[in-house]
C-alpha cells in the first residue's frame, strides 16, 4: 500500500515537471525563421543574386522593417534609396541567400533568436543591388504580424518590382520586354530599339543568354546563306551564320499549305560560326517545295 502511493506521487510530480518544462519552452524558447519560398525576379525573371557562392558584395540588400499601424510602408527615399526609420524602425538587415544556396537564389532566411513582437506588424524590402543607394529597383512584401510562439517560420510573399526614384514600375517603350530604367541604368541597351545592336537578336533574348550573346555588341548576324535551289544541280543544304553555344532549329512548312504549322527538320547546338544542314534527303522523302526557316528557341 506505501509502496503503491509512494509510485502514485511519483507519476503525478512527473507529470508536473513536464508541464513546467513544456511552459518554458512556449514562453521564452524556440527560433523564429523568416524568408521567402518563391523567388524575387528581375524584369529579365532571373532570380537575384545571393551571397553564397558569388563574389562579395554582388548579393542584393535585404531589410525587414515594423510596419507601423498609421504609417504604413514608406517607399524608399528617392536620393538615398534609404527605408524611414521613424516610421519603419529597422529590425534586421541582410544579404539575400543567407542561409540559402546557390549563386542565384533569389532567397533569403533570417533566423530570430529574439522573436519578433506578436503586438507589431512587418515587411521585407529586397532592392536589386548590394546597397540601398545603388538600387534602381526595389520589392516589398506582403505585411507580416510577429507571430505567436509555437509558431516557428514565416513565409514572405514579395509583390512586383518598383522603381526606387518614384515607386511606380516603369514603362518598356520599344516592347521589347526589358523596361526603360533597366536598360540605360543596367545594360546600357537602347529603351528605344528592341535590338541595340541591330543583329537581329532582341535586346531581351541576348540579356538572357549572355554566356553567348551581347546585347550591345552584334553577334553573328542572324541570316540565312543559303538555301537549297528548286532546280537540281544546286544547294542542297541551308546554312547561317550562327553563335557557338547557342541552339537553333531548322523548320520546313510545305508551300501549299496555306497557315499550316513548321514541321521540325533538324535541332541542335552550334559548334561553330557557320551551320549547315544537308537537306538533300529530306526533301527528296517530304515536300519538295515550300520554305525552311531557322529558330532560335
Ligand atoms: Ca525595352
Ligand atoms: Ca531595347
Ligand atoms: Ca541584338
Amino acid at each position: 500500500m506505501k509502496r503503491s502511493l509512494q509510485g502514485k506521487a511519483a507519476q503525478i510530480g512527473c507529470a508536473i515537471m513536464l508541464f513546467a518544462m513544456e511552459s518554458v519552452l512556449a514562453q521564452g524558447g524556440g527560433s523564429l525563421t523568416v524568408g521567402n519560398l518563391a523567388p524575387v525576379q528581375d524584369a529579365l525573371g532571373r532570380n537575384l543574386p545571393g551571397s553564397n557562392g558569388n563574389p562579395d558584395g554582388t548579393a542584393v540588400w535585404i531589410e525587414i522593417r515594423e510596419a507601423t499601424g498609421g504609417g504604413g510602408i514608406v517607399p524608399p527615399d528617392p536620393a538615398t534609396g534609404e527605408g524611414d526609420d521613424v516610421l519603419n524602425p529597422l529590425v534586421r538587415e541582410s544579404y539575400m541567400g543567407h542561409d540559402t544556396v546557390g549563386t542565384n537564389p533569389g532567397l533569403f532566411a533570417e533566423t530570430f533568436e529574439t522573436r519578433l513582437s506578436t503586438n507589431a506588424m512587418y515587411y521585407a524590402r529586397a532592392y536589386d543591388a548590394p546597397t540601398p543607394g545603388a538600387a534602381i529597383y526595389y520589392v516589398d512584401s506582403a505585411v507580416f504580424a510577429g507571430p505567436p510562439s509555437f509558431v516557428t517560420s514565416v513565409n514572405v510573399e514579395f509583390g512586383s518590382m518598383l522603381l526606387v526614384e518614384t515607386g511606380a514600375a516603369d514603362g518598356d517603350t520599344d516592347g521589347d520586354g526589358i523596361p526603360d530604367a533597366m536598360e540605360t541604368e543596367m545594360l546600357g541597351t537602347s529603351p528605344s530599339q528592341p535590338d541595340t545592336d541591330g543583329d537581329y537578336y532582341n535586346d531581351f533574348f541576348e540579356a538572357t543568354h549572355t554566356d553567348v550573346l551581347n546585347p550591345t555588341e552584334p553577334n553573328i548576324p542572324f541570316e540565312i546563306n543559303r538555301a537549297p535551289e528548286y532546280a537540281g544541280g544546286g544547294s542542297r543544304s541551308v546554312s547561317w551564320g550562327a553563335n557557338p553555344g547557342l541552339e537553333y532549329r531548322l523548320e520546313f512548312r510545305p508551300a501549299w499549305v496555306d497557315g499550316g504549322g513548321y514541321s521540325n527538320v533538324w535541332s541542335g547546338t552550334a559548334a561553330e560560326t557557320n551551320l549547315e544542314i544537308d537537306v538533300q534527303t529530306w526533301v527528296q522523302t517530304n515536300s519538295p517545295k515550300g520554305f525552311f526557316r531557322v529558330v532560335v528557341p
